[in-house]
């Protein structure tokens, strides 16, 4: 058998579309400058049915928490509950106040969260040529908390690629192209427009669920896989944001280049393209495919964190 060494992305991706520069050289957030209040008062006009439909995935849900390999999943401490009043050095409020009080330590990419364009980069620079040095005991560049200072609000549309392709959910490793996205959007009746946020179903993490851990053997999951054309569509597109139900976005390894998480660097680092990952979007899907509306008012706000790589995050999908 004979073994090709995968290209490195700076050579891959050496005549790829980069949106550096085009909102200033001190612009942290990318191609969510695209949603400005023309966007957010267009998408408020979806709201037409108040149907709310929260996507986070739950932290600490007894089925398990789907993580990238290597991360693990928050752990949620119990720090006072009734039995710390039982002690007899616990503090005495008067009128006779009891609480419970809670702690998380959680990887911030290690549930539904948003990243930060500082999340990933090759070649000694991030998101609009900022020098990679300047992650370097937190992101200072590009970190999530300027998205999180705007929020994001617009026009979603769900295309569900699982349901499109008449399976439960999509297999290991199997990819689909903005070609598929576009039939999908074609068969759900839905028109894809410039400055969409992209709602993807796969609903792979289902398999997770089914099986544990054994998931994680031959790690690969399914998802957008790099092409120029794709990389293209994007941009011409102006896709501000990205949220799938997988924990990356987009197939782990390209089958024909065997390079790992290239749209991360393509999309996110190149053309500011923000990533919203491990939604869940079981509810919302069995809703559209019930009523036939595939277009949603947006709206999510990750938590302000300081030079924070990511945030977790609760969008709402609202019709
Ligand atoms: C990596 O970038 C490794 O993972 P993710 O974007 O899924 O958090």
């Amino acid at each position: 058998t004979t073994t090709t060494t995968p290209p490195a992305l700076s050579d891959l991706l050496a005549d790829a579309p980069r949106n550096w520069g085009k909102w200033g050289p001190d612009d942290e957030v990318g191609s969510l400058n695209y949603l400005g209040p023309e966007q957010v008062l267009a998408a408020a006009g979806l709201i037409r049915a108040g149907k709310v439909f929260p996507i986070q995935r739950l932290i600490g849900d007894p089925k398990g928490d789907p993580v990238w390999p290597g991360r693990s999943p928050a752990v949620r401490t119990q720090v006072i509950d009734e039995s710390t009043w039982d002690a007899a050095d616990a503090p005495a409020f008067p009128g006779g106040l009891h609480y419970a009080d809670d702690k998380i330590d959680a990887f911030l990419q290690g549930s539904t969260q948003y990243d930060a364009l500082g999340h990933v980069w090759y070649d000694g620079q991030l998101w609009n040529g900022y020098d990679a040095r300047s992650t370097v005991g937190g992101v200072t560049k590009a970190s999530v908390e300027p998205i999180a200072q705007r929020g994001v609000v617009g026009r979603a549309v769900l295309l569900d690629m699982a349901r499109f392709r008449g399976k439960e959910h999509l297999d290991t490793a199997e990819t689909f192209t903005h070609e598929d996205l576009i039939a999908c959007a074609e068969a759900q009746g839905v028109q894809l427009c410039k400055r969409d946020i992209l709602l993807i179903r796969t609903n792979y993490l289902q398999l997770f669920f089914d099986i544990g851990d054994a998931f994680y053997d031959g790690f690969c999951e399914p998802g957008l896989v790099y092409s120029p054309e794709l990389v293209q569509w994007f941009a011409d597109m102006e896709i501000p944001n990205l949220v799938t139900d997988t924990i990356a976005n987009e197939v782990t390894v390209d089958p024909d280049t065997g390079v790992a998480l290239t749209l991360h660097n393509a999309l996110m680092r190149n053309l500011g393209v923000v990533f919203t990952e491990i939604v869940d979007l079981e509810t919302l899907a069995a809703d559209c495919a019930q009523d036939g509306v595939y277009e949603v008012f947006y709206a999510a706000a990750p938590i302000k964190i300081n030079k924070g790589s990511g945030s977790p995050v609760n969008p709402l999908a609202i019709k």
